[in-house]
């Protein structure tokens, strides 16, 4: 009798370690998979097309009335982007409608990183 609840116990036990284990193990997966989530969302390249209003060439900036960027969850305005290289708005023109690509980088940190005339 002794023996068989001892056996039971250390059932018990094994169970509930084994249970604690495998909780702490899947919430540790859904951590570092939501992690990966949020770094690919950031690097996603958001596509938008619009205007070009202004071209800052020595900041490396432009303003552009665009439409809606579903992606990003925006409606269409008008605003200022940072380009990743100033190099990218040489060819650029006012008044042009331009098709361009967004990437987040940080935190309300919104680059552009392409623009090609559209057609
Ligand atoms: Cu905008």
């Amino acid at each position: 009798m002794r023996y068989t609840i001892t056996t039971t116990l250390l059932f018990a036990a094994l169970a509930q370690s084994g249970l604690a284990l495998a909780d702490k193990h899947g919430s540790g997966m859904d951590h570092s998979t939501m992690q990966m989530q949020g770094e690919a969302m950031q690097m996603q390249t958001h596509m938008a097309h619009g205007t070009v209003n202004s071209i800052d060439m020595p900041h490396g900036k432009f303003n552009v009335t665009h439409g809606p960027i579903e992606s990003l969850g925006w409606p269409a305005m008008t605003m200022d982007f940072t380009a990743k290289d100033p190099a990218m708005l040489k060819h650029l023109k006012l008044g042009q409608k331009v098709k361009f690509g967004i990437v987040k980088e940080a935190p309300k940190k919104f680059v552009v990183t392409e623009v090609t005339p559209a057609k």
